[in-house]
């Protein structure tokens, strides 16, 4: 028996794969009885990310015996339980949103609502607008303008194209020694990103379907994968939606970054909700264009849907 240190590389239910530096051997493991019973408002518990601590017994059965301090993780909201949170992910080193101008239609507001998700931990966001290839002269401004949006307030961008292969080098070089979340809707192109960052891998990659735009679905699981010069990608299930209606309005407002940076000056200062309230720093900045429009009508967008979700939720109660 003796005890070895790995990473979780993947979940599927009740096994787990782990990857042992040490040996540079993926091992098949099992989570130890006692962990399960840990109550918590968790729906797994050990993540994709997770550094834990296997122990390996004569005839070669590995058990997941602790789960090490995560560094950060990314938590989506149940669909089922608005109480209950997966960890989708975790100690990661950057957040990495695949998006196209292009097919599937883009969702204004869709950046933003995936920044939620990374901002309480700091995660760095690096903002890819794939399918290059297929802009025309009106998608090329739209994207001067959205890396402008993001470059000011500190999240990086990148336009790229799997087809006329631009930007991928780059891409790749962004990602060496680091472990990078891989997010976007089903049809952005993610499965063919990553065939083009790590080959021989042959992920399956969808048609986007002309009738909904929307791309098959064809991963399930978040899955860690591991590519040259110390390259981890975790692949993640095509995004949807993305709903924060358990979120208290000034979890939002905290999590737009350039709004909470000024927000000291408001007259209600970091309590302030920026909507109607007098003296608001942020809505003056809007204004007189100190800040971007864009962000904030989608905050306020965010904003809606959890006061409408509050309403209807004190309805059901009388
Ligand atoms: N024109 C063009 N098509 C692309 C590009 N990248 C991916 N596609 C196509 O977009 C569709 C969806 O790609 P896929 O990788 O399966 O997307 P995923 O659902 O995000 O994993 C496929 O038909 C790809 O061939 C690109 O850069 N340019
Ligand atoms: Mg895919
Ligand atoms: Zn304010």
């Amino acid at each position: 028996m003796h005890n070895i240190e790995g990473l979780v590389l993947k979940s599927t239910g009740s096994w787990y794969d782990v990857y042992v530096e040490q040996t540079n051997q993926v091992l098949a493991c099992r989570l130890a009885g006692k962990m399960k019973l840990n109550k918590s408002t968790l729906t797994n518990p050990v993540a994709v990310g997770d550094k834990v601590d296997i122990q390996v017994s004569q005839n070669s059965d590995a058990i997941i015996q602790n789960i090490q301090p995560r560094k950060n993780y990314i938590a989506r909201q149940s669909p089922k339980n608005k109480h209950q949170v997966h960890i989708i992910a975790s100690n990661i080193d950057q957040a990495v949103l695949i998006t196209t101008l292009r097919e599937p239609h883009f969702k204004q507001g869709f950046i933003d609502r995936f920044i939620m998700t990374t901002e309480p931990q700091d995660i760095p966001v690096l903002i890819i607008f794939n399918k290059a290839d297929l802009y025309n002269d009106e998608d090329v401004e739209e994207y001067k303008e959205l890396q402008t949006i993001y470059e000011s307030i500190g999240y990086s961008t990148l336009s790229i194209s799997c087809k006329s292969k631009l930007g991928i080098e780059a891409l790749k070089e962004r990602l060496v020694s680091k472990i990078s979340l891989f997010s976007g809707q089903s049809g952005v192109g993610k499965s063919s990103i990553i065939n083009a960052l790590i080959p021989g891998l042959n992920q399956k990659t969808g048609l986007v379907s002309g009738y909904t735009g929307k791309g098959t679905h064809t991963t399930t699981f978040a899955e860690m994968l591991r590519g040259e010069r110390d390259t981890f990608i975790i692949d993640t299930p095509g995004l949807k939606t993305l709903t924060f209606n358990n979120l208290e309005i000034l979890d939002v407002a905290h999590n737009f970054r350039e709004f909470f940076e000024v927000s000291e000056n408001c007259k209600f200062g970091r309590r302030c909700t920026h909507q109607d309230e007098p003296g608001c720093c942020v809505r003056e900045r809007i204004e007189n264009g100190q800040l971007y429009f864009y962000r904030y009508r989608n905050y306020l967008s965010i904003l809606e849907e959890i006061k409408a979700h509050n309403y209807w939720e004190r309805k059901k109660d009388y």
